[in-house]
């Protein structure tokens, strides 16, 4: 068995070494944090000492070079217990050897299993009060979080990695943006649904002077919101601003005539009476005049101005929804984030647009991730 001590500025460097000097068949015996000898060496960054060993008398067999998990580190000790046989120890140091070695590995493999040091759980615990702020639930903080505490290696990073690694960990949480332009039907019926007052009517508008002005696409509104005058007023009202037919459903069997109707148009916009959730009965309604449609696009809305514990039996009472995109209003009344995080994480269905005022057609834009998680991360 050949043992080596290898120097290097961090535990990847060391482990190309290693690698490259002793093979893929190496075992790391040792790792530990050194200063440069001298005065000087106080004030530099730590090196690391790496002690690895390669068993001699076996031909490289395309192993990993050190063990990454308890189950190589295992295979490894029983190869190499097996090629100890063969040489002239006798059993009792063999057994010794290969116990000293196990205990080694075992501390090694504990830090390598990404412990994180005093410092990362500084930066941890920094990030989870930053959440908390943010009105983030604990389920999600810790998700997020132990994804980064596994990413970690037993280098100490610093908050900027540890900040990098949690930006990128929530991009891929929040997933990309499901945008209108993704639409390429031929006809698109979509539906806009949510608690009464949350900006559905308002949202409509904003989207369908978007889609006439800027895309050049044709559009028509149906609504199905016959509860109040006002509402039936509102949708109108916006329809002759913007130039757009509109027509009013009374029962659910009324939406299949209305759509052939506009059978020439780009988008039908479906505007729906405001549902209290806890009322069952008027969330089946919905759920029957949604199923009346052949591949329906569901919008269902949030404000972030509503509470957790509210976003969370909203999102559970629309649970009847196969498939629908997330739209956030009132994003300028509200002071925190959190609630797009909470709502990704319940719902696992894709965010979509966020509002951010009262004007028509200004204040609507497609999510913006990247912003988002900047925002949350504090940058
Ligand atoms: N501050 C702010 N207000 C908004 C936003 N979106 C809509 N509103 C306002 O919220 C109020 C309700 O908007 P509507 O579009 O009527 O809401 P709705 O969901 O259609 O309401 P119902 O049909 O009664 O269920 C209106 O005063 C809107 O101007 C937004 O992004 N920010
Ligand atoms: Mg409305």
């Amino acid at each position: 068995m050949k043992v080596k001590r290898y120097i290097a500025k961090d535990v990847q460097e060391a482990m190309i070494k290693v690698k490259s000097e002793l093979g893929r068949d190496a075992i790391i015996l040792h790792t530990r944090k050194i200063k440069k000898p001298g005065l000087t060496g106080l004030f530099k960054k730590p090196l690391f000492e790496v002690v690895a060993a390669v068993d001699t008398n076996k031909k490289d067999d395309n192993k990993l070079s050190y063990p990454l998990n308890q189950n190589l580190f295992n295979e490894s000790l029983i190869k190499n217990s097996k090629a100890l046989d063969s040489n002239t120890y006798d059993s009792f140091n063999i057994n010794n050897e290969i116990s000293s070695i196990k205990s080694l590995l075992t501390n090694v493999l504990s830090k390598m299993d990404s412990t994180p040091s005093s410092q990362n759980i500084q930066v941890l615990e920094k990030y989870e009060k930053v959440f908390k702020e943010e009105n983030v639930i604990k389920p999600v903080i810790d998700k997020i979080l132990s994804i980064v505490s596994r990413q970690m290696s037993i280098t100490d990073k610093n908050d900027q990695s540890i900040r990098n690694a949690i930006k990128i960990i929530l991009k891929d949480y929040l997933g990309s943006p499901f945008t209108m332009e993704n639409y390429t039907k031929k006809q698109n019926v979509i539906f806009f649904v949510g608690p009464t007052g949350v900006g559905k009517t308002t949202t409509i508008a904003k989207l369908a002077a978007k889609q006439t002005i800027m895309n050049n696409k044709s559009v028509a509104f149906i609504t199905s919101d016959t509860y109040r005058i006002a509402a039936v007023d509102q949708l109108k009202t916006y329809s002759e601003i913007l130039d757009v037919p509109f027509t009013v459903v009374y029962e659910p069997n009324e939406l299949g005539g209305a759509i052939e109707k506009h059978y020439d148009k780009d988008f039908i916009f479906i505007d729906t009476a405001g549902r209290n959730h806890k009322n069952k009965e008027l969330l089946l309604e919905i759920k029957s005049l949604i199923s009346t449609v052949e591949s329906p696009i569901v919008f269902l809305l949030l404000s972030l101005t509503t509470g957790y514990k509210d976003i969370e039996s909203i999102i559970q009472s629309y649970d009847f929804l196969d498939d629908y995109n997330l739209i956030f209003t009132k994003a300028d009344e509200s002071s925190s984030l959190g609630n797009i995080l909470n709502a990704k994480f319940l719902s696992s269905m894709p965010l979509s647009y966020i509002t951010t005022g009262q004007s028509v057609p200004d204040d609507i834009e497609l999510i913006d991730i990247e912003k988002i998680v900047n925002s949350l991360v504090g940058d």
